[in-house]
């Protein structure tokens, strides 16, 4: 039986990528932070006496060196995926010393365990690498050999897990293979990004519980594709007889007003755009009301204004395709929020 590492397991891709191995008939060690059943509450469906031997959680930290060699020597993984991170861009303009030691020296820490404990030919290695990378528009579609510049302390973070990933590859020998995903959602987003913040206002609103929903930046683009189809991604990079570098995306892109504009059609509210810059509103179109405002405190020192990911290597090399629309997964979203809201 395959075993795997998931750094990150109680994040969004975390439990998805946990839930897909577990199915495939790994044993599962996942890495978490000491905290109590709400930093669970992504897994909480997997910790059953069914997975008792198969689910297995280490306490930890991508800031404690020692901690990490601890964890990898107990669960002497086939696989190690890295999905911990501070991975709040917003955040990383308040915390970006924090940000590059748990994203950008959390890798190297990890590629270091392995490398001491002398796993370079049995562990596999993922990094969760980002389509934040590209940053600036250089140029569109971005693809594996698109030019990187950053424009948060998190892209330049990634940056450094990038390259280090890179770097053990190159030096030794190791399978270690960066993923380039572009944004993923689902239900079990977190609340503060773009997405679930619509979604959940949105219901929140149809509900009468929340007035009305403010946001920043609604000219943005990005490719926003599903977490179920990217995790699934991620395990056949680390499948491949040679480790290498790839994209995935879904190659379309929709600004944030028009993710909202989905998640209130779903709601059956319409809504109208009127004004521009701090000034936009998006109103109902049947009332009138307000439903939709800017506020700059969401803005960003700098921002990145536009993705859309080529996945053809991906689908040439592992076969891999996004499998769900944007308007399916607003919808999913959105349903999601709104029973968990009306149970809650
Ligand atoms: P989440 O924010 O949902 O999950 C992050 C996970 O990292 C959580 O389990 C969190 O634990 C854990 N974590 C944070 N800091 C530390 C630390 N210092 N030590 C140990 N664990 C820590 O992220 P996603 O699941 O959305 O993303 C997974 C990875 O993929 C991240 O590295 C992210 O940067 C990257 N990525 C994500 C994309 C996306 O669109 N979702 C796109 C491209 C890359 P806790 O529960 O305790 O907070
Ligand atoms: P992003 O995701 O920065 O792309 O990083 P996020 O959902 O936070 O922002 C997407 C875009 O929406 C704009 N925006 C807002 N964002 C937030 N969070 N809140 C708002 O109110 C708001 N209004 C407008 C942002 O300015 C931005 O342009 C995500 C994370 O998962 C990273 O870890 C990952 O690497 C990248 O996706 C790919």
């Amino acid at each position: 039986m395959p075993s795997a590492l998931i750094t990150g397991i109680t994040g969004q891709d975390g439990s998805y990528l946990a839930e897909l191995l577990i199915e495939k008939g790994y044993t599962v060690h996942g890495l978490l932070r000491r905290g109590g059943t709400a930093a669970r509450a992504r897994i909480a469906h997997l910790i059953t006496p069914a997975n008792e031997g198969r689910l297995i959680l280490h306490e930890g930290d991508l800031t404690d060196g020692g901690n990490l060699i601890r964890v990898v020597q107990d669960s002497q993984p086939d696989e190690l995926y890295n999905l911990a991170a501070q991975s709040d861009v917003a955040v990383s303009f308040e915390v970006p010393e924090y940000t590059a030691d748990a994203d950008g020296l959390g890798t190297l820490r990890l590629l270091e365990a392995i490398r001491l404990l002398g796993l370079e030919r049995r562990t596999r290695f993922y990094q969760a690498s980002t389509s934040e990378l590209y940053g600036k528009v250089r140029a569109v579609p971005q693809n594996e050999l698109t030019p990187f510049h950053p424009r948060s302390p998190y892209g330049v973070a990634k940056l450094y897990g990038f390259w280090i990933t890179v770097n053990y590859r190159e030096s030794y020998g190791m399978h270690a293979s960066n993923g380039i995903l572009f944004n993923h959602e689902s239900p079990r987003r977190g609340e503060g990004f773009v997405s679930r913040k619509i979604t959940r206002a949105a219901a929140a609103i149809h509900l009468g519980r929340q007035r009305d929903l403010a946001l920043g930046n609604l000219e943005a683009q990005r490719d926003w594709g599903h977490a179920r189809d990217y995790v699934e991604g991620m395990w056949r990079m680390v499948q491949q007889p040679e480790a290498d570098d790839y994209v995935l995306a879904t190659g379309q892109t929709h600004r944030v007003r028009d993710f909202a504009t989905l998640a209130f059609r779903e709601l059956g509210v319409e809504l109208a755009w009127e004004g521009s810059g701090v000034d936009e509103v998006g109103r109902c179109r049947a009332t009138g009301r307000t439903l939709v405002r800017v506020d700059p405190a969401f803005f960003r020192p700098a921002e990145v204004d536009l993705l859309i990911g080529d996945a053809t290597k991906a689908a040439e090399k592992l076969g891999w395709r996004p499998t769900t629309s944007l308007a399916a997964m607003v919808a999913e979203m959105v349903r999601a929020d709104l029973a968990a809201l009306s149970a809650g």
